[in-house]
């Protein structure tokens, strides 16, 4: 999972950032993940809005817009800033626990925490290292390198060499790179890569082997330089491409996420976390309405009573889509 997303371009830059920098106050400081999830639903309609918004009731007109995103809107256009948002920018505490966040590791509670501490830049966090856990240390030793987004064209580098290097390993696997590279970002904050073997699926014994083995092998080959967490289905790490004669320049250090899923779970699984949270969202609710229940592992029917049934069988995508008679996307259409 990356910590910072894209800015969204569009004709209405000004306000899709505004309400992406109040979505992450939000969530970060006031641990509001339901205010989050409004800002964010509203810059990302915003965002796709083919027209210069010019006033808070044109605005309202779009989905997830209501009265208060509209007034700020208005406030916005005819002054230029928020005053909301300058209050909050000039806020010590705020802006302390919105920059703690920023490191991978430090999630709201714990940003909380060490600002009661005292603990407020990246200066005071190098001094209390020690008083870090290991997934913050790493956060901590790579933050300038994490900030930076990874360019589409080092994304297809990587890609092509994981999938290279597994076919080593096991010609079995299957590898799919999700998340924002896979709709067809320009840019990803991190590496989603969903991995699955026949040999495992939900009826068989959990087989960490077959995650540790890719890890391991990447490991080996200087590919994957740290470890945040391994556990039997999930490894977050750090990878860098090495410098080969024709780059000027080192490659920077990126987040890397590696999940192993059941077989019969891979496409559920692919189309989660291919994204966006945006279009996930509404997916479930679209799947909620035609009577099923859609997460990251499966697809169940409701019955009568609102009982999940038995998982249904699904070989691709395309299958989830039509279960539930939703009209299919490329994962490039899949912003939300
Ligand atoms: N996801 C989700 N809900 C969340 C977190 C993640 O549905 N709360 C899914 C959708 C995301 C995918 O997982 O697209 C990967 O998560 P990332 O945070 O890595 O997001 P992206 O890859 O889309 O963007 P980025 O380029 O910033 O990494
Ligand atoms: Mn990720
Ligand atoms: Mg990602």
């Amino acid at each position: 999972m990356s910590k910072r997303k894209a800015p969204q371009e569009s004709l209405n830059e000004g306000i899709t950032d505004f309400l992406v920098e109040l979505a992450n106050y939000e969530k970060n400081v006031n641990r509001a993940i339901h205010k989050y999830n409004a800002y964010r639903k509203a810059a990302s309609t915003i965002a796709k809005y083919p027209n210069k918004i010019k006033s808070g009731e044109e605005a309202k007109k779009l989905d997830g817009v209501g009265a208060k995103i509209a007034e700020k809107i208005d406030e916005f256009l005819q002054t230029g800033k928020l005053r909301k948002l300058e209050k909050i920018r000039n806020d010590d505490t705020s802006s302390s626990i919105n920059f703690l966040t920023r490191v991978t590791g430090i999630g709201p509670a714990a940003a909380r925490k060490f600002f009661d501490e005292g603990v407020k830049t990246l200066e005071d966090l190098k001094k209390i290292e020690h008083k870090l856990n290991h997934h913050q240390q790493i956060g901590l030793k790579y933050f300038e390198e994490f900030e930076k987004r990874i360019p589409r064209a080092e994304m297809e580098q990587m890609e092509t060499l994981i999938l290279g290097e597994l076919e080593k390993i096991d010609t079995d696997y299957i590898g799919t790179i999700c998340g924002s590279y896979r709709r067809g970002a320009a840019s990803s904050g991190d590496i989603d890569i969903l991995l699955t073997h026949p040999n495992y699926t939900s009826q068989t014994e959990k087989q960490p082997k077959l995650l540790h083995a890719v890890v391991d092998h990447l490991e080996s080959i200087g590919f994957v330089t740290d470890t945040l967490s391994k556990g039997d289905t999930k490894f977050m790490g750090v990878c860098q491409l090495q410098q080969s004669d024709e780059d000027e320049e080192e490659y920077l250090h990126r987040r890397i996420d590696i999940r192993l899923i059941p077989k019969d779970q891979y496409y559920c699984g692919v189309l989660y976390f291919t994204g966006s949270d945006i279009f996930n969202k509404n997916m479930r609710t679209h799947a909620l309405e035609k009577g099923f229940t859609l997460n990251e592992y499966t697809i169940r029917p409701l019955g009568v009573t609102g009982v999940a049934g038995e998982p249904l069988l699904v070989d691709s995508e395309r299958d989830i889509f039509e279960y539930i008679h939703y009209k299919y996307r490329e994962p490039k259409d899949r912003s939300e």
